[in-house]
């Protein structure tokens, strides 16, 4: 009973977030390195102000972020100490193509990587790679727009066919495309785009996606040719949308909700287009950019299992319903307040069953092995006179959660293959920037104006989650 004896039991991150060393071992620049902490963040995250140099006005936290670069070895022995049997991270593609679109690829990046992942298998830890978290080199949005065009797909396969070579033996477990839906909301930060004045925003979007979800389907085909054994998925920004209530309005609207989100993995994972999207495409005039072969190519090499992020659920309201509501805060996918649910420090709902009851319908829609890749709780860490930080409503959130995720196992019959909590060593955040949106079971010294020794320190939570991993989620007190 409970889960799986090799559970993959671990934590995530992304190099944009994480890694830091921007202009080091010859990396280019990335869209995310120039994302700035504050006001202007959201509108050049969303590609409504375009943004794509450093200037002196701004601090950008993804230039260093908390220096996994330099110190990988000290991070990785933390993580081995918790018992992590995976750690999950992002390549930050620049490292490796510094303007995206080389003949040859950066060997010193390629190096870094491969040392890291050695690093982790001193320890029998499991690396579990993201190939594209947000990141692009910005000479790709410069020359060609990011991925609204289709030479992007050209330019990914590239990568790909270098990172699956190179690393073949030491990596297992790919992720073709972090939180691929947020694209919608973020689009800059998600794929590159910027928008011109009076640019149809919807028909760049979906043609962004189409190219990433061909893009996807490729990897998956020739990471299987180079080896049968890697293990392709898909990554969507999860959380139900519930209706507000039982009229049926608020039902309908909650399906069409859960369909903008669930219409990804439809295509990763069933390999076609749903009938429901491509009504949609039609009554509003969206053209799909298929090219010859790309039907085929998503039929032909769906992904081996399915990974998620999961904060918050999320509430859908028809817009008869909505009066004067406001869309409440969220993981970038957002939708209306829940008045049976608390909400964390940054106002997301906190809702244990709700993560049973996503992992089921994902589950009950594809049939195919689940990952929970992404979990946690963003909260303001206060440390004591000594640095300590007891962070007993992390662990509070993260035991419910787990419990949720060990019902659906154990009572629902989901097949998990594992679980990584979300910046396991505090890092910037993604939608803010911020260094005080913490989620990690170790405190690093850092503010959100970059200050701070980049100290490493172990929380309450870290004891506590190493507890969990050695009982294979028994002990959860
Ligand atoms: C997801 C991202 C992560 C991470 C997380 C937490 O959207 O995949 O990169 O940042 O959410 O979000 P935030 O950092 O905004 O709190």
């Amino acid at each position: 009973m409970g889960f799986r004896e090799n559970f993959l039991w671990g934590g995530a991150t992304a190099a944009n977030q994480y890694e830091g060393g921007f202009d080091e071992g010859g990396r280019g620049l990335a869209n995310v390195d120039v994302m700035p902490h504050g006001a202007d963040r959201q509108p050049i995250g969303t590609g409504q102000m375009i943004h794509l140099e450093h200037d002196a006005d701004h601090y950008y936290p993804a230039k260093l972020g908390v220096d996994f670069y330099h110190r990988y070895k000290e991070d990785i022995a933390l993580y081995a100490e918790m018992g992590f049997k995976v750690f999950r991270m992002s390549i930050a593609w620049s490292r490796i193509f510094p303007n995206g679109d080389e003949a040859e690829p950066n060997e010193e990046g390629l190096k870094f990587y491969e040392d890291v992942f050695k690093e982790l298998k001193k320890y029998g830890i499991e690396p579990m790679v993201t190939i594209t978290h947000f990141d692009m080199p910005i000479h790709l949005i410069k020359e060609y727009g990011g991925w609204k065009n289709r030479k992007l797909v050209d330019f990914y396969e590239k990568l790909v066919t270098v990172l699956f070579t190179r690393y073949k033996g030491l990596v297992k477990y790919w992720i073709t495309f972090n939180e691929i839906n947020v694209i919608l909301h973020w689009p800059f930060m998600g794929a590159g785009l910027n928008f011109e004045a009076g640019e149809d925003e919807k028909q760049a979007k979906y043609a962004a996606i189409h190219h990433e979800l061909v893009a996807s389907a490729l990897a998956t085909k020739i990471a299987h040719e180079i080896d049968p054994e890697f293990m392709v998925g898909s990554m969507l920004a999860a959380g139900i949308f519930y209706p507000a209530s039982p009229d049926p309005k608020d039902v309908h609207q909650a399906l069409i909700d859960n369909r903008e989100n669930f219409f990804f993995v439809d295509v990763q994972a069933r390999g076609e287009y749903p009938a429901y999207a491509l009504k949609e495409f039609e009554r509003e005039g969206i053209e799909i950019p298929f090219e010859e072969g790309d039907k085929e190519l998503l039929k032909e090499h769906p992904v081996d299992y399915i990974t998620f992020s999961y904060y918050q659920s999320n509430m859908s309201k028809h817009p008869d319903n909505r009066g004067d509501s406001e869309v409440g805060s969220g993981n970038i996918v957002l939708g209306y307040d829940n008045p049976y649910l608390e909400v964390s420090d940054w106002g997301w709902a906190i809702d244990p069953l709700g993560f049973r009851i996503t992992m089921n319908e994902i589950y009950d829609r594809y049939q195919k092995p689940l990952f929970v890749v992404e979990n946690g709780l963003g909260a303001v860490d206060e440390p004591d006179e000594n640095g300590y930080v007891a962070d007993d409503y992390r662990i509070n959130y993260l035991r419910d959660h787990i419990q949720a995720m060990k019902d659906a196992v154990e009572l629902d019959g989901v097949d998990m293959l594992g679980y990584t909590t979300w910046g396991p060593i505090d890092l910037v955040s993604a939608s803010t920037g911020e260094m005080s949106k913490r989620y990690g079971f170790v405190y690093v010294d850092r503010d959100d104006a970059g200050e701070g020794t980049l100290n490493r320190t172990k929380k309450k939570s870290f004891d506590w989650y190493k507890k969990v991993i050695e009982s294979n989620g028994e002990d959860l007190e």
